[in-house]
């Protein structure tokens, strides 16, 4: 049986119920999860995904509802800004949001949400890292994600899809995956002709999906303009990218309520300046808001990226260490944010704007481990050319480093700035390997 067609918000509320019935009478349930750096692209994916592919039934699916999951703790969303001026776009609170939280303990999940009895579809992601991962990674029945291939999802998936290519953003992908179930969904709407009461209103169904249709669309718009600086990025936007917004824009402009505070450029100013605004957080949640981890041959590797230039970072450091010089006070920092998540190398890739308008991007590499230094050294030999990588001088002209041979560390600047996590992520993995 299809869920009834509903507002986000609405579709929201319910997903959140069948967790509660999945864990209390043992039934089935199909998760729609993103990575964990939970930016604003793996919650959209998701979210769409599971909204859409709700909406009607799908033949063979594994349950008729996906539930769509935010892959951070629920304390997380505070640390994004970006996802606080988006959800009112789409009448819905961080409450509404489906997180890590709303799962059973780690520590009885297992017994709670029985392997046998999920099934986990990857968006924005194509291998299902972390506890979750060595629990329920024989569980992933599908993907669609625009990460390198890591060959982890089964080759067939049914009737789910798997789609692993390349795009700015994966809700474009996700977009276009769902375009044909979602214009079902709409037509389905309008032939029923049915009204309904909302406050003095009469309201008919029609004009309520469209408005529907038109609030989910702007959640997918934030994402596919900020991966692709607003289809401006040349070496990132694709055609996927460009027909997606093509499509979701028809959706807004289709409801006159939402068209009229429509205007991309705006929206897209609006989002950005939104996901800057990391002025208010402590460096350590700076550092863990768009986090990734990795393990190769026992080796723990993290990588944060950050929307702001290292001098920002260490000033921020400076100020909560209450003015001690900025690299004593910025560097142990970056220790102790590793050493509690027990790395062998850390990177952090901060990306910021020029005086003169140009995007920039600063790469720092810390190897704690004798076999971290050797992969460390590799990766700058093998990798160091492609990204472009120069030595980095702080504001008093001095470079920084650590040259032992169990404690080294780098900072540079990234010249070939196309290359993000996408890209630095597999070239420091390889090293590793
Ligand atoms: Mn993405």
């Amino acid at each position: 049986m299809a869920v009834p067609r509903n507002s986000l918000r609405n579709f929201l509320v319910l997903a959140k119920n069948t967790i509660q019935n999945a864990i209390n009478q043992s039934q089935k349930i199909t998760f729609v999860i993103g990575n964990e750096s939970a930016d604003l692209d793996s919650f959209t994916s998701s979210l769409i995904y599971a909204y859409v592919r709700s909406g009607i039934p799908t033949p063979h699916a594994f349950t008729p509802l996906y539930v769509p999951v935010t892959n951070i703790p629920f304390s997380g969303i505070q640390l994004r800004p970006e996802f606080l001026a988006l959800l009112p776009r789409a009448n819905i609170e961080p409450r509404h949001l489906i997180t890590l939280d709303d799962l059973p303990d780690l520590s009885d999940i297992k017994s709670k949400l029985r392997p046998e009895n999920t099934k986990w579809i990857l968006v924005d992601h194509n291998s299902l890292q972390g506890a979750l991962g060595s629990i329920y990674s024989d569980r992933v029945g599908g993907v669609i994600d625009h990460h390198d291939e890591e060959n982890k999802v089964p080759k067939d998936t049914g009737s789910e899809p798997r789609i692993i290519t390349k795009s700015g953003s994966c809700t474009s992908l996700v977009t276009e995956y769902c375009r044909e179930t979602w214009d079902a969904l709409s037509d389905s709407v309008m032939s029923s002709g049915a009204a309904h009461r909302q406050g003095d209103d009469l309201v008919d169904d029609s004009t309520m999906a469209t408005l529907w249709d038109a609030q989910v669309a702007q959640l997918g718009l934030a994402s596919i303009l900020i991966d692709t600086t607003n289809l401006q990025a040349k070496e990132k936007t694709t055609e996927h990218d460009i027909k997606a917004v093509e499509y979701l824009e028809a959706k807004v402009m289709a409801c006159p309520q939402v068209s009229a505070q429509y205007d991309r450029s705006k929206f897209f100013a609006e989002i950005d300046a939104a996901r800057k605004d990391i002025g208010g957080l402590r460096l350590h949640d700076i550092l863990r808001k768009d986090y990734k981890e990795w393990t190769e041959r026992g080796m723990k590797l993290g990588i944060s990226s950050v929307v702001k230039p290292i001098c920002f970072l260490q000033e921020k450091a400076q100020r909560e260490a209450n003015g001690r010089d900025a690299d004593e006070s910025f560097l142990p920092a970056i220790r102790e944010f590793s050493e509690d998540r027990d790395l062998a190398i850390y990177a952090l890739m901060a990306t910021s704007t020029s005086l003169e308008g140009k995007f920039q991007r600063e790469l720092l590499i810390w190897a704690f481990t004798a076999d971290a230094v050797c992969a460390a050294k590799k990766f700058l030999s093998d990798a160091g050319g492609e990204l472009g990588l120069e030595d980095w001088h702080g504001s008093d002209g001095r470079p920084r480093g650590k040259q032992s041979e169990t404690d080294w560390m780098r900072i540079w600047w990234q010249r070939n700035v196309e290359h993000s996590r996408k890209r630095v992520a597999p070239l420091i993995r390889e090293a590793m390997s």
